[in-house]
C-alpha cells in the first residue's frame, strides 16, 4: 500500500473525548471515528486489524470443530417471545417494517440459532454440533464508551452448541474453554477465565475472559498462578480450573487463597453453559438413540471481536504509540522514503516495495513529501513492527536502516537482505 493513496488520518493532538489510552490511540492512528454515539466508522486501518482478529477467532473455532454460517443483523421480534425471556430490556433496538411487523437488531442469537437448528436437525446421530458466526450486534448500551470497548454497534463471535445430554454438552463447554485460550494467546493476550454470572443470557454455569488491565470496568480477584499458566503452550486445564478466580459479585474472600490478587479486567469473551433453557421454550428436540424425542442442551460462546481491537492495544503500547503483536498488525513493514524525490532514494524504495509484495509481506510505502520525522512519528504511532528506512547516506553504502518498534533496536541492513529480517 502506497501511503499517498491510503486514508491514514492520523492525529498529532489526544482528542478530549477519548479518555483511556486505547479509544485515544485508535483515533490517532486513524483506524475508527465515531459516527454517531457508540457507533463506529471503521476506517481502512482498523479495518485491516479488525479482519486479522475475526480470522484468527475463526481459525481456532473451525479447528475446535465448530461450524461458521451467517444469520441476520435483523431478527423477528415474534422468536423473541417464544423463548420466553421477554425483549432484552432497554438495551434492545426495534424497528418497525412497512407491514408493522417488529425487527429486532440483533444483540445476541440465541433465539434464531434455536430456531435454525429445531427446524433443520432430526436426529441424535448429527450430534453434537457448534455452529458460530462472526456478526455485528446492537445493544442500546446506556453509556457506551471507551471507543470500541463499550460501542452500541459492535462486532461478536458468538457460538453455540448443541448436545444430546448434559455430559456431552459439557464436554462441547470444555472444548470452548480451551478454544479461548488459544485464541486470545496468539492475539498476545493474558486472558484469565472467571466464574461470572450469567445476567441476561441465562443458565446455570459461565465463565468470562477477562484481559488484565487498569481501564478494565469488571473488578476481578485470581490466584496469582494464572498468569504464568496461562502463557504456556501446553495448557494446563485441571490445574487452570482449580485454580481461584472469581469476578466482581461472585468473589469471596473466604474462598480466595491468601495471596489472592486483585485487578480490573476487560471482558474479551463470556462462554455460558445454557442446558435447556432455549431448547425447552423453544421446543429444540431430536430422536434419540431409543427413538423418544429428546430436547437437547445447549451451550454458547461469545467473544467481543471489536473490543479485542481495544485491548490489544491496551495492552500493548508505549508513549510513541501502538505496538501490535506481529499477528494482528495492519502491516507486516513500513517503507519511509527518507527523501521522498532523491532520485536514488525514490528507485530503491520502489524496488524494495516491489520486492515485498511480491514476498507477499504487506508492506506500507510511506511516498509521500513529508519530512522524515513525521514519517518515523507515524509508524511509531501506526506500530508497523519492521521500519525500513530509506536514506541517501546509508543508501550509497547498499544498506537501509532497520527498526524494530518493539524492542527499539536500529541496524544498518544490506538492502538486497532486508526480506530475510522482515519474516
Ligand atoms: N450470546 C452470548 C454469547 S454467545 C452473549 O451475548 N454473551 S455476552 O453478552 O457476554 O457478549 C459476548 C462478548 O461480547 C462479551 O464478552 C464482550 O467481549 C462483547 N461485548 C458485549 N457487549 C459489548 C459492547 N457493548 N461493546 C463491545 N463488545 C461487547
Amino acid at each position: 500500500m502506497r501511503l499517498s493513496h491510503y486514508l491514514l488520518p492520523v492525529l498529532k493532538e489526544t482528542p478530549s473525548e477519548a479518555t483511556i489510552i486505547s479509544h485515544q490511540l485508535m483515533l490517532r492512528a486513524g483506524m475508527i471515528r465515531q459516527l454517531s454515539s457508540g457507533i463506529y466508522n471503521w476506517l481502512p486501518l482498523g479495518l485491516n486489524v479488525l479482519k486479522k482478529v475475526e480470522n484468527i477467532v475463526r481459525e481456532e473455532m473451525n479447528k475446535a470443530g465448530a461450524v461458521e454460517l451467517l444469520m441476520p443483523t435483523m431478527q423477528p421480534a415474534s422468536l423473541w417471545a417464544e423463548s420466553g425471556r421477554g425483549d432484552y430490556g432497554k438495551e434492545t433496538l426495534i424497528v418497525t417494517d412497512r407491514h408493522n411487523n417488529q425487527l429486532i437488531y440483533g444483540p445476541t442469537n440465541e433465539e434464531v440459532i434455536t430456531d435454525i437448528f429445531r427446524n433443520n436437525v432430526r436426529s441424535y446421530k448429527e450430534l453434537p454440533l457448534n455452529l458460530y458466526h462472526i456478526q455485528w450486534k446492537f445493544r442500546d448500551e446506556i453509556r457506551p464508551r471507551f471507543g470500541v470497548m463499550r460501542g452500541r454497534e459492535f462486532l461478536m463471535k458468538d457460538a453455540y452448541s448443541f448436545d444430546i445430554d448434559e455430559k456431552s454438552a459439557k464436554e462441547s463447554y470444555d472444548t470452548m474453554y480451551r478454544a479461548y485460550f488459544k485464541i486470545f494467546k496468539r492475539l498476545g493476550l493474558k486472558a484469565i477465565p472467571f466464574k461470572a454470572d450469567t445476567g441476561a443470557i441465562g443458565g446455570d454455569m459461565s465463565h468470562e475472559f477477562q484481559v488484565i488491565a487498569n481501564t478494565g470496568e469488571s473488578e476481578i480477584f485470581y490466584d496469582p498462578k494464572f498468569e504464568e499458566l496461562v502463557d504456556t503452550d501446553e495448557l494446563d486445564i485441571p490445574t487452570l480450573r482449580s485454580l481461584y478466580s472469581a469476578a466482581d459479585e461472585m468473589h469471596d474472600p473466604a474462598q480466595a487463597p491468601s495471596d489472592v490478587k486483585s485487578a480490573r479486567g476487560i471482558e474479551v469473551g463470556h462462554i455460558f453453559y445454557l442446558g435447556d433453557k432455549y431448547s425447552a421454550a423453544m421446543k429444540a428436540e431430536v430422536m434419540g438413540a431409543d427413538g423418544k424425542s429428546t430436547t437437547v442442551k445447549m451451550g454458547c460462546y461469545g467473544i467481543g471481536v471489536s473490543r479485542l481491537v481495544g485491548a490489544i492495544i491496551e495492552a500493548s503500547h508505549d508513549e510513541n504509540g501502538i505496538i501490535w503483536p506481529e499477528s494482528v498488525a495492519p502491516f507486516q513493514a513500513a517503507i519511509i522514503n527518507v527523501k521522498s524525490g532523491h532520485e536514488a532514494c525514490d528507485k530503491a524504495c520502489e524496488a524494495l516495495y516491489a520486492h515485498l509484495c511480491e514476498a507477499g509481506i504487506e508492506t506500507l510505502y510511506d511516498d509521500r513529501k513529508e519530512s522524515a520525522g513525521s514519517k518515523f512519528a507515524t509508524q511509531d504511532l501506526i506500530g508497523t513492527p519492521w521500519q525500513i528506512a530509506v536514506g541517501p547516506r546509508s543508501l550509497e553504502q547498499g544498506n537501509v536502516e532497520l527498526k524494530n518498534r518493539k524492542t527499539g533496536e536500529k541496524q544498518d541492513v544490506p538492502l538486497d537482505k532486508v526480506i530475510a529480517y522482515v519474516t
